[in-house]
């Protein structure tokens, strides 16, 4: 039996409704409302005889980039900023917790885990193996090797603090969260020092032009300054850093979009 994602991909590919830069879809005959609440007014709505209604974003996406995810913020977060940086359309395939459940979507990944990211007939997984990826399409991984050794290296660290944040937020919230705002300072003053060395910090994490870590960097400095607002109150180098990023024009209207704002930041509600 044809299962209700094998559907969705079927018309994701096919031919009528090819190019659109946000895909939702729900089964018809399921009473659930609570994915279709969360799509803004200005999508449209298509009944397809498959069963399933499908719903539209209203813009082209030219690209061929297609990310699947659940409706959060989480892995994707710096991607998505990434992406519309740099001027980037690109398709959502959003999977509620249902479909990962009981689908087959799961055992298709190579890691049992989403996200997965198409650019045409490359499909990735893994979050950073997918910004290395869009780091060297893009020119956003330095200058020469060095450079690139330096952003792998800076990719790691963040991924570190991106994990401990990752783990309270869904194994240790309630528990761990007055420890862990203790300790962040400790890991803030590295990237603070990193910045230091790095033209006083004024300019990017590393060099004088953006790369792939600046948005996985700035997107988990985000999210600690939802946790604990005042955590980067004595570090004025990355307070400036996230006040230059927030302004870059890509990605100020990106963080003010719909598409943003109304997704939640971690799958389980905290933040
Ligand atoms: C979870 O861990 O969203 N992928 C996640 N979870 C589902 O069956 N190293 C890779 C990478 O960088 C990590 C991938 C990542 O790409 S992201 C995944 O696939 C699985 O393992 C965090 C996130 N969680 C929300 C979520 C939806 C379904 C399962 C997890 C909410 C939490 C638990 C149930 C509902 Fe849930």
């Amino acid at each position: 039996m044809v299962s209700f994602l094998q559907k969705l991909q079927t018309l994701q590919c096919g031919q009528k409704r090819k190019g659109w830069t946000h895909i939702q879809c729900i089964k018809q005959a399921n009473p659930r409302t609570k994915d279709v609440d969360n799509i803004p007014s200005t999508w449209r709505a298509v009944s397809h005889p498959s069963g399933l209604k499908l719903r539209y974003a209203g813009k082209k996406c030219l690209t061929g980039f297609i990310i699947t995810y659940f409706n959060v913020r989480g892995r994707c977060a710096a991607m998505r900023m990434l992406l519309a940086d740099q001027g980037q359309t690109w398709k959502e395939v959003v999977v509620s917790m249902d479909e990962w459940s009981s689908g087959p979507l799961k055992s298709t990944c190579v890691f049992g885990q989403l996200p997965k990211f198409e650019d045409g007939d490359l499909v990735l997984y893994q979050s950073n193996a997918i910004l290395r990826h869009l780091g060297r399409k893009f020119s956003l991984y330095g200058k020469d090797h060095r450079d690139a050794a330096i952003i792998d290296m800076l990719c790691d660290g963040v991924e570190d603090m991106r994990m401990k944040y990752v783990t309270l937020i869904y194994t240790n919230y309630e528990n761990g969260k007055a420890n862990f705002i203790k300790e962040l300072p400790s890991w803030l003053r590295c990237f603070e020092k990193v910045l230091e060395k790095n033209g006083k910090g004024s300019e990017f994490i590393h060099g004088n032009q953006i790369s792939f870590v600046d948005y996985s960097l700035f997107d988990v400095l985000l999210n600690l300054r939802l946790l604990d607002p005042s955590c980067l109150k004595e570090f004025p180098l990355l307070s400036g850093y996230v006040e230059r990023m927030q302004s870059r024009p890509g990605l100020k209207s990106h963080l003010e979009s719909k598409e943003f704002l109304q997704r939640p930041v971690n799958g389980n509600g905290k933040q």
